[in-house]
């Protein structure tokens, strides 16, 4: 079978030969009704009949891999993907390095795979169930749309994790694989597995601000588990990152358009200054201080996901070959870390501090500062923008110490800039950082759905050009 091409014969289109693995596709057809049962209950609310011009994998051809065509979302091909397997490839790190890779589990390193299978998992249908009530209030069909296309495509990286617990680990995969259909975002008895997957995405700002922080969060992971030894776990998230990057284009073109969209507006009115907050809130348009109380909230939720500064399964993973860093393949070292150190801000003495930390225990650090330096260039582009209406404001990230709920700087509060503050002063200053209870009443007072064909909402920018290339007045969702 020519590995570039998916098959659509069967139920679950795949490029795995999946119609020679009777037992997988079994399992998978078993566990097809409860996905799709999933989806009609926590999938996108009040538009399942509509139909949607998404884009389908049909192949995994980084030429050409996609098909855009008007589908209904619970009719999306749901399918298993896994980009070509390369010839000769070994383990390119940690103990194991220059060994072949594995092509099944290997058993001393089951649960250690399993976890983070699980966990990468979990995340995909969090995400499908915190959007699940935008579709209401989208500023246009054209946002509408990309929301959805990021919906059914985080329903097919469930699918891919699920093929590789179904495939891979027998009974107790096939039991986590039903477990990732139970947890529920926010649920208080069954919530989904990381902090900031159970967190609401109220409005289109946050979503914005989710594909932009959060997903680029799932490109480092991806990518840093594309390096894995295990080389079907690689595979996968190798054509997973393919679809990741159209989540991240959705999150840094949001925002601009929403920035852009309240400079105009600012000069048209010739308002000058971008903390007369309520004469810009006048116009309709969200005023850039609040745009950049969201930013501090969604990168301090984000940063959670990054783990301990200090961590032993870090390092036990990446030690086993299993989690590498970010683009290992490409990085000049010995890939084994067992000497080196690295650099970690740390809490001493009730000083934030940088502290050389051995290099295998600070894996996720490292991972960090590998984004925070991806967010920063997006960020850039959008005070690019500000600038270029010569407005007087800068974005700009908050410290990794602000807000945080994991790790070292949990234990303490400090403001945007670092500095550690008493829990009564943070009491007090909240509001200065992160969106208060006004803030949030003004953008839910915005969010009203705009559904004509080619319009746009008052406080978001038209795109520069439209989804597969189609025109201004393109119907990307009929609504049912
Ligand atoms: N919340 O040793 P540590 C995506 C737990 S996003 C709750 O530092 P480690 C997407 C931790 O589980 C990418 N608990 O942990 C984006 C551990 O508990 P146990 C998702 C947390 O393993 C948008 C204990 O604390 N993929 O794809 O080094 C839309 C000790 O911690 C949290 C992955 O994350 C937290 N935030 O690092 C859709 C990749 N952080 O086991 C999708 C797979 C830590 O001792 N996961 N804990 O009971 C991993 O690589 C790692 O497990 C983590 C944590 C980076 C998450």
């Amino acid at each position: 079978m020519n590995i570039a091409q998916v098959d659509y014969d069967g139920l679950i289109p795949n490029n795995v030969a999946l119609g020679q693995d009777v037992r997988v596709k079994r399992a998978l057809e078993k566990w097809h009704p409860g996905y799709l049962s999933w989806w009609n209950d926590m999938g996108p609310e009040g538009f399942q009949e509509s139909l949607v011009y998404l884009r389908t994998a049909v192949s995994v051809d980084p030429k050409g891999w996609a098909k855009f065509d008007y589908v209904r979302m619970p009719e999306y091909r749901w399918g298993v993907l896994l980009a070509p397997q390369m010839e000769g490839r070994k383990v390119n790190f940690g103990t194991h390095k220059g060994e072949d890779a594995w092509q099944e589990v290997p058993g001393e390193y089951r649960a250690m795979l399993r976890r983070l299978v699980v966990i990468q998992g979990d995340t995909e249908p969090a995400s499908v169930e915190q959007q699940r009530h935008l579709g209401k209030t989208a500023p246009s069909l054209y946002d509408m749309r990309n929301l959805f296309q990021v919906n059914v495509e985080e329903g097919r990286h469930l699918w891919a994790m699920v093929y590789l617990l179904q495939k891979y680990f027998g009974t107790d995969g096939r039991e986590e694989a039903e477990a990732l259909l139970q947890r529920r975002s926010g649920d208080p008895d069954t919530p989904r597995m990381l902090g900031a997957f159970n967190e609401k995405t109220p409005d289109w700002l946050s979503f914005f601000m989710f594909t932009y922080f959060t997903d680029r969060d799932g490109k480092m992971q991806l990518e840093a588990l594309a390096q894995s030894g295990f080389d079907p776990l690689s595979r996968t998230c190798r054509f997973m990152l393919t679809e990741e990057a159209h989540h991240m284009f959705v999150g840094e073109t949001g925002v601009t358009r929403v920035i852009q969209r309240t400079c105009e507006a600012m000069t048209e009115a010739g308002v000058k200054d971008p903390n007369e907050i309520e004469k810009v809130r006048k116009l309709g348009v969200i005023d850039l201080p609040t745009i950049q109380k969201k930013a501090n909230l969604h990168f301090s939720l984000t940063l959670d996901l990054f783990g301990n500064e200090i961590s032993t399964n870090a390092a036990n993973a990446f030690h086993a070959g299993l989690k590498g860093r970010y683009r290992e393949d490409r990085l000049k070292d010995d890939h084994q870390l067992e000497s080196g150190t690295y650099p970690v801000l740390r809490l001493i003495d009730g000083q934030i501090r940088n502290e050389d930390s051995p290099a295998l225990a600070a894996l996720n650090m490292r991972l960090r500062d590998d984004y925070v330096v991806d967010c920063n260039a997006g960020v850039g582009r959008w005070n690019k923008v500000i600038e270029g209406f010569g407005i007087p404001f800068e974005i700009k990230l908050p410290h990794v110490a602000f807000h945080r709920h994991i790790g070292e700087f949990s234990k303490i509060k400090a403001d945007v800039s670092g500095h550690v503050m008493s829990d009564e002063q943070w009491q007090k200053r909240r509001g200065e950082f992160l969106p208060s209870d006004n803030d949030r009443d003004f953008i839910e007072s915005l969010m009203k759905a705009e559904s004509q064909i080619g319009k746009f909402a008052s406080w978001i920018a038209p795109p520069k050009v439209g989804i597969d290339n189609k025109p201004g007045n393109f119907e990307y969702v009929k609504i049912a």
